[in-house]
């Protein structure tokens, strides 16, 4: 066991001005121990030598001062703070070589942000593939003008995720790997609510409860119900909704949903809830998989904790037909269309990856944010950010569409950093790639969220409005696909980005990648004289010769390499760290 460190201390400081506090957290990330779904110990990312990791708690419109001190000694570090707009503050968004340098280790790094929305948040490492070790939790902003204030006693936070015995860089290995052809994830061996099972969540009767529910898992969704109780959803992701019964709700990794429950009026008996991981998502369920996490709304302690009823009980509900309480309209005049079609396929290395556009996401040498600020007006030209990073520019103040066409068999979960987006067409399963001549009339008031479920070899429509300058990523919140590079890059307003932070990128985060030894100016490739020469950046592996398939060119190195070498060196060579080519 690793000593406990530095205790959290959330300290409020009241400022001059009213209801503004600046809430400051000190976060010293090590590795700890736990075993939080009994069947086994392992090591896990913990803050101030615990785990599970704090929720973070601010108001809205409060200034929120997170100082993270990097203790893990092996792996770097960074946080995101999932669904915060950061507007004026791009370079506090998280993510590694997109808008800083990764923390090495014993290194520390101040992120400062004001918050000026409501709802229901988490915040996780953005260093490629880390989180689902542990280093995530809730992040809760408390809103005096709470819409729904009125229908509710009490507030609760429940996190779900899936869960993983092995440690993320060796799953990850065995994931990116000429031995996994065909790219199925690594199976989750557990889920949990609130980073544990069998939780009691103690309710008296007659109160109504607001529970703000957040999927903080690398992969797996989770069907989630209260039995006998209907959910009326009030919030997504931090847009408050007209309120909407529902019986189940699929909420998605990285999703959020604030839902209203009211208790019954007599203790006669307790109530199970469950999260269940969509099986759809594994290639193979192992027999031994409890894909399900069960807790119960207690209402006396004497009483039983029945079993759950089954899946199929219930009937799921359709985040699409949400109407934002604010009555947003959708945007109907578009200024820039970004098409984005998705696949999964080998590169000659044999590996399977993910593509935008035949494009798989790979780290640019200098950090995406960092060629905006040292590139001046030539920083509007989408070349200089290099070959392999999904890039596109926009303007101030555009309607912004993203049409994403999904061509693979499986679902998944888009987030887009720095926004909430319009979902203003979603097809079904096996509908293709998107006519906009062959579809129903876009709803008037759109729901508007961070995240949001495409589903299988189908589509969907996304609009938001280019009011915040940064550099935003959108990707798939699934974190084996993040790192198999299903990741674009929006580069918002870089002259604005411009105006706001040349010359104001704290010392601590220029540090940073002074210790990481990673250039700070230029193109992608690290250039300061020729910005459209890209020689020597970071680039993926070759896509396979033309003439063969990728799959019997993968299975032709596969056999080869079992015959010649022996599944000892395949082993081996699974272990290896997964390095970006460079030249
Ligand atoms: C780093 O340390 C942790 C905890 O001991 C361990 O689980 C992990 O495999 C180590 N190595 C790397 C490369 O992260
Ligand atoms: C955080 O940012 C605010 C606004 O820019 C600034 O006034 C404050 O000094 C910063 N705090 C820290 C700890 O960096
Ligand atoms: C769930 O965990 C969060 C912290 O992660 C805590 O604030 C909350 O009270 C817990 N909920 C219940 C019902 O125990
Ligand atoms: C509980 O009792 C109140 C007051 O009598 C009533 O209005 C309410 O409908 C009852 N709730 C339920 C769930 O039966
Ligand atoms: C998990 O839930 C599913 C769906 O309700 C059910 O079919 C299955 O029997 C459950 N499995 C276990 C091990 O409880
Ligand atoms: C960002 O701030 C600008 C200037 O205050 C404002 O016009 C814009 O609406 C804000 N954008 C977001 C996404 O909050
Ligand atoms: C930036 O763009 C201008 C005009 O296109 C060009 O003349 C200049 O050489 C570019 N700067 C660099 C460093 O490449
Ligand atoms: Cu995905």
């Amino acid at each position: 066991m690793l000593p406990l460190s530095t205790f959290l201390f959330p300290v409020s400081l009241l400022s001059t001005l009213a209801f503004c506090a600046t809430v400051t957290y000190d976060f010293d990330v090590s590795w700890v121990y736990a075993n939080p779904d009994g069947l086994q110990t392992r090591p896990v990312i913990g803050i101030n030598g615990q785990w599970p990791v704090p929720t973070i708690r601010v108001t809205k419109g409060d200034q929120l001062v997170v100082n993270v001190k990097n203790s893990l000694g092996n792996q770097t570090t960074s946080i995101h703070f999932h669904g915060l707009y950061q507007n004026g503050t791009t370079h506090m968004d998280g993510p590694t070589q997109v808008s800083q340098c990764a923390i090495q280790p014993g290194e520390s790094f101040t992120y400062n942000t004001t918050v000026d929305q409501p709802g229901t948040y988490w915040y996780h490492s953005h260093v490629r593939g880390q989180y689902p070790d542990g280093l995530r939790g809730p992040l809760i902003v408390t809103d005096p003008e709470d819409p729904h204030k009125s229908l509710y006693d009490e507030e609760l936070v429940l996190s779900f995720s899936d869960w993983y015995h092995d440690s993320m860089t060796d799953l990850l290995a065995s994931f990116i790997n000429i031995a996994n052809p065909s790219g199925a994830e690594p199976v989750p061996d557990s889920a949990l609510v609130n980073e544990t099972q069998n939780l009691g969540v103690k309710v008296q009767p007659g109160k109504t409860y607001m529970i703000r529910m957040v999927n903080v898992g690398a992969f797996a969704a989770q069907y989630v119900w209260f039995e006998d109780h209907t959910m009326r959803v009030v919030e997504v992701d931090g847009i408050y909704t007209e309120p909407t019964d529902a019986d189940m709700i699929y909420l998605a990794a990285a999703q959020r949903y604030s839902v209203l429950i009211t208790a019954k009026n007599s203790t006669e008996q307790n109530f199970a809830f469950v999260g269940s991981m969509d099986q759809d998502l594994f290639d193979t369920v192992p027999a031994t998989l409890n894909p399900n996490v069960t807790g119960w709304l207690v209402y006396d302690d004497n009483k039983d904790k029945p079993a759950p009823k089954t899946l199929d009980s219930f009937e799921p509900f359709d985040d699409f037909s949400l109407v934002p309480q604010d009555k947003e309209d959708l945007y109907d005049h578009v200024d820039h269309t970004i098409q984005l079609d998705m696949k999964m396929d080998n590169l000659d290395d044999g590996a399977n990856y993910a593509f935008f556009n035949d494009v798989t996401w790979i780290a640019p040498k200098v950090p995406t944010l960092y060629t905006v600020l040292s590139t001046g007006a030539n920083a509007t030209n989408p070349l200089i950010y290099g070959s392999n990073t999904n890039q596109f520019v926009l303007q101030a103040n555009e309607v912004v569409e993203i049409i994403l066409n999904n061509d693979d068999p499986g679902k998944h979960p888009f987030h887009l950093h720095g926004h909430a987006f319009q979902v203003i067409h979603r097809s079904d399963e096996d509908s293709g790639f998107y006519n906009p001549t062959n579809t129903p009339p876009f709803p008037r008031t759109p729901m508007r969220r961070d995240t949001v479920l495409v589903h299988p070899n189908a589509n969907m429509v996304l609009r938001f409005r280019s009011d915040n300058p940064g550099v935003w990523l959108f990707h798939c919140h699934i974190e084996w696909h993040v790192a198999s590079g299903l990741i674009a890059t929006i580069i918002e307003s870089p002259l604005d980005i411009q105006r706001q932070l040349v010359g104001s990128i704290p010392r601590d985060h220029l540090d940073a990648c002074r210790t990481a030894r990673v250039p700070i100016a230029g193109n992608a490739a690290g250039n300061t004289r020729d910005l459209l020469d890209l020689t020597g950046e970071n680039s993926a592996p070759g896509y396979l010769p033309g003439g063969f398939t990728a799959r019997g060119v993968v299975a032709l190195v596969f056999s080869c390499g079992v015959a010649v070498l022996g599944m000892g060196v395949i082993g081996g060579y699974g272990m290896a760290p997964i390095k970006a080519k460079t030249g």
